[in-house]
Parts: C-alpha cells; structure tokens; sequence
C-alpha cells in the first residue's frame, strides 16, 4: 500500500516540476494557460466556443486545446471559432499531465497566444490532482448536476481559482438552487469567486475572459485556502485524503 502511494506521489510530483517549468516557459513568451475542469456534459466545449468567439472580436489573441478519451469532436467544434485548436486524445488516461500539454504545444503554439485555453479530459477527480502549468484553474458546474457537488469533489473545487456555473438558462426548470450552491463552494473554497454563465444565452462570457486577461496581466488569482502538498514527503500520519486524489488535502491540523 506504501509503495502504491509513494508511486502516485513521485508521478505527481514529477508532473508539478514539469508544470512549473511550462509555467515559466509560457510566462517567458507571453502565454497564460486557462484549465477548464468539470464533469463530463458541463459545458465547457459549449462556453469555450463562445468565449473563443468573443476573444476573437475584442482581437485577444488566443488558442485552445481540447482533451478527450475518444473524438476529436470537439476540437471540430471549437475550430469554428477561427482561432488555432488542437485536439488530444488520451487514450484511456482520464486526465491530462503538464508533460502531455509541452509535447503537444511543440510546434504548433502560436507567438501570438495571450491565453491558453486547456479543456481537460471531462471527471472532477484525476484532473484535480494534475497542475498544467496553468494559472487560472477554472472549475465548472452546471446547473443540472445538483447543489452538492463541491462537497462531493473537494478536491476539484476547493483548488479552483474561479468556480463557473453553467446553463443558467436551464437554471429555473431544474430548480437550482443557487444560494445552496454557492454556500458549499464556500465550505471548500473560502472566497472563491463563483460566475454564472449561459452559452447558450451568451451570460457570463465577459466575464470570464476578463479575469483571464487579468490573469496574464499578472493580477493576483485567487488564492484557495486548500494546500497543495509537498508530494513525496512523509505525513507521519495515516488518512484518507480528500475525494481519494491522495495527494491534495484540505490544511493539516
Ligand atoms: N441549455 C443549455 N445547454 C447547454 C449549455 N451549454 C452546453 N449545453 C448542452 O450541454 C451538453 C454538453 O455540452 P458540452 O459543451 O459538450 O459539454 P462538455 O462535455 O463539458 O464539453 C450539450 O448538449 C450542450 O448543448 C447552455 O448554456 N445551456
Ligand atoms: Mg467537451
């Protein structure tokens, strides 16, 4: 069992010295990345088309790359944008990894991108432990998915820099609930800042794109109060960590 948790430690932690590096590498040449994560059927190929779209009239140079198991139906999607897309298929992996995201932006990464949009691979769990290099970590919701789930996926919400609710057009007939909502995020993520979108409806788009540029402009993020911890070291102590990621824990008393 040691050993299993050692394993998962030392790929984690392998994966924040590549993250750094990309991080510092982007910075260097003037791109910020964006890491959208949420459940499969959230929204985030939906919004990310808009805000593309938007991008490209306000003359924000940007770019996007998509992740899936299977497809490259997404990819096709958000090309309609007009702005670079790259699709990568995972095969099989349920996350992306800041080594996966270097090799693919190898030669296709234009000057010119301001933001990096990452859709990540649909599950609020592994890619919650996976750092890309991002500097805005944006985690969404729909509205369809109930009130509960930042409770359900600490992990991936109490980490979030910017929780996005989805299909707020929708929000009505599914009877959301959204002081509720907001109030678990509260649990696992004092302060966070949550925005409510609609693709459908164009809600919300501005917004988003603002805190991003805002991001790369070197405006300070939100800061979860939720550690990321030294990987690789020794608790000393024995617990199950939040939502199982095994590596990403609420602070330790
Ligand atoms: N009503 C409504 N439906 C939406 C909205 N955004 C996405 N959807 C629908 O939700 C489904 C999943 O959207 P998609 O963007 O593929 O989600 P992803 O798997 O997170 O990328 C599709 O049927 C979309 O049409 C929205 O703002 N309002
Ligand atoms: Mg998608």
């Amino acid at each position: 069992m040691c050993r299993v948790v050692d394993l998962k430690q030392a790929v984690l932690a392998k994966n924040d010295r590549a993250a750094d590096t990309l991080r510092a590498g982007l910075a260097a040449r003037g791109t910020t990345v964006v890491n959208l994560l949420s459940s499969p059927g959230s929204g985030k190929t939906a919004l990310l088309e808009r805000e593309l779209g938007l991008a490209r009239e306000r003359s924000v140079p940007v770019a996007a790359l998509t992740a899936d198991l299977a497809t490259e139906n997404d990819a096709a999607r958000l090309a309609r944008s007009g702005v670079p897309v790259k699709q990568i298929l995972t095969d099989g992996l349920c996350h992306l990894e800041a080594g996966m995201l270097a090799r693919h932006l190898e030669g296709w990464l234009p000057d010119a991108a301001r933001l990096l949009f990452v859709e990540n691979v649909g599950n609020l769990v592994c890619p919650a432990s996976y750092d890309l290099g991002e500097t805005l970590r944006v985690v969404l919701a729909s509205v369809t998915e109930g009130e509960d789930k930042p409770l359900k996926y600490p992990t991936a919400f109490g980490l979030a820099h910017l929780v996005v609710v989805t299909k707020t057009d929708i929000a009505e007939a599914v009877e959301f609930d959204e002081p509720e909502f907001r109030a678990n995020v509260e649990r696992v993520n004092p302060g966070v800042e949550v925005v409510l979108t609609s693709a459908r409806r164009g809600l919300g788009l501005g917004t988003l794109l603002d805190r991003a540029l805002a991001a790369a402009d070197g405006a300070p993020v939100h800061t979860p109060v939720m550690a990321r911890e030294p990987h690789g070291h020794d608790h000393g102590h024995t617990h199950d960590h939040a939502d199982g990621a095994g590596v990403l824990t609420q602070p330790h008393s």
